[in-house]
């Protein structure tokens, strides 16, 4: 991992947003590359599809649509310990996700003038889980649930075709969705299954979708960007990022530990620490170096933490590491220092926050009951992470009475005098002219 020293530096934000590390192969980049297979999709359908698939995942003469009783039949391979940990993810994030449903909210300006807010799910949702370097059926579940607790009728999946399933998405996917309930599965991966999703598909009966949501990486992220505006996509979920705020109190051995899992995702994984300690930068190097070789995915770990997007980053104190977190906007941000509540209060942006050392990202990525699907890539600035929030919209109810319109009749005329549109301020005295023609006579 490069060092970035910005110790003894008065820094701007435009300074540290510049100075932080980042991929490589940026989000621009990315869409330009997936645009014409999302465009193969759009125009060609199934066709397009089939070749991407041959050309990206290496299969042929699939079924793009998995049957049903198949999702169902696959419960029975599924190791007990396995199911079981499904199951107890599903019920923590149930319960999470319904605390993310608000109640609908009543505004009353007098007796017969109301405004209700009530959340209205979306129709129907796609729901993306990777298949590439590894096999998500936790992002299956963390999709579905979140969608389920917002109310969302109908659920779509897809995940890349396998080659060593016959074709089918990974057999732990089928698991997940057969636990989850989700019966709508698609052998579709990458940018083709996001623009299959966006426009439909009608050979294989897959409707278009209202939304699409889940991770991937940059090209999944660079796709939903190309079809935002043609459907609703959540945050960009893209390559995964870990930032660490870390000070002497802080066990070099978790903090290694914790660089290094989010390292094994991707070979542009991020990882990066912030820290005002030389001391632990250091030990926590060793560390690095001394787990890092044994680990599964050694090579893929390796390359992610050699890459420009990870660093070590010597800051003078903890109240700069925050300000360098924020410039980054992590998708994950672990705080473990001396006084963690104090770090907390000073960040504002960031996907989901791990306080203190016994709080792993692995742990949200998994059980800890929060939902895994963050954004990345800096969009943290504006994104959130995807909750029963993600599948709501609010909708305004409006009801006045005709006393409650005549008492706003005249504000409503000067605001439609001001604008120049005197038809909206007619609109609103249409209702009272035949009084008043009575009233003259
Ligand atoms: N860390 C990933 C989610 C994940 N990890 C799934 C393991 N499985 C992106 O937040
Ligand atoms: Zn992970």
């Amino acid at each position: 991992m490069r060092t970035i020293d910005l110790r003894g530096q008065q820094l701007s934000r435009t300074d540290l947003l510049r100075l932080v590390p980042r991929a490589a192969l940026d989000m621009g980049t990315a869409v330009d590359r997936v645009r014409p297979l999302v465009e193969a999709v759009r125009d060609r359908g199934e066709d397009a599809l089939r070749e991407q698939a041959r050309d990206f995942d290496g299969v042929e003469g699939h079924a793009l649509r998995v049957p049903a009783e198949r999702i169902a039949a696959s419960l029975e391979t599924c190791p007990p310990e396995i199911r079981a940990a499904l199951e107890l993810l599903i019920e923590k994030l149930r319960r999470a996700s319904a605390a993310q449903v608000p109640a609908e909210q009543l505004t009353r300006f007098g007796d017969g003038a109301v405004i209700r807010q009530r959340w209205q799910p979306i129709g129907r949702v796609g729901l993306y889980a990777p298949g590439g370097k590894a096999a998500y059926p936790s992002s299956v579940i963390m999709n579905a649930v979140a969608a389920q607790a917002a109310g969302v009728p109908e659920l779509a999946l897809a995940s890349p075709a396998q080659v060593d399933n016959d074709g089918l998405p990974h057999e732990v996917v089928l698991w997940a969705a057969a636990l989850a309930g989700v019966d709508e599965v698609y052998a579709i991966g990458g940018a083709g299954a996001i623009a299959a999703f966006a426009h439909g598909v009608e050979s294989i009966g897959l409707a278009p979708v209202d939304k699409i949501s889940g991770p991937g990486n940059v090209f999944v992220a660079a796709a939903k960007r190309v079809v935002n505006g043609v459907v609703g996509i959540d945050s960009e979920a893209g390559t995964t990022e870990i930032l660490v705020i870390a000070d002497e109190s802080a066990d070099p051995r978790f903090v290694a530990a914790d660089l290094i899992s989010q390292a094994e995702h991707d070979e542009a994984a991020a990882s990066v620490l912030v820290t005002d300690s030389a001391e632990l930068a250091e030990r926590v190097r060793s560390e690095i170096e001394r787990r890092a070789a044994r680990t599964r995915h050694a090579e893929r770990v390796a390359t992610a933490l050699a890459g420009p997007q990870s660093a070590v980053i010597l800051v003078d104190d903890l109240a700069t590491a925050a300000r360098v977190s924020d410039a980054y906007g992590p998708e994950h941000l672990e705080i473990q220092t001396r006084d963690d509540e104090a770090v907390l209060a000073r960040i504002s942006d960031a996907g989901a926050i791990f306080v203190g050392g016994y709080t792993p990202v692995s742990l949200g990525d998994y059980l800890a009951g929060s939902n895994h699907v963050l954004p990345t890539g800096g969009t943290t600035r504006f994104a959130s992470g995807l909750g029963a929030h993600t599948f709501l919209r609010p909708q305004q109810v409006i009801g006045y009475d005709r006393a409650a319109l005549a008492e706003v009749e005249q504000p409503l005329l000067a605001l439609a005098d001001a604008e120049g549109l005197p038809a909206h301020g007619e609109a609103v005295s249409a209702r009272f002219e035949a009084e008043r023609a009575g009233e003259g006579a």
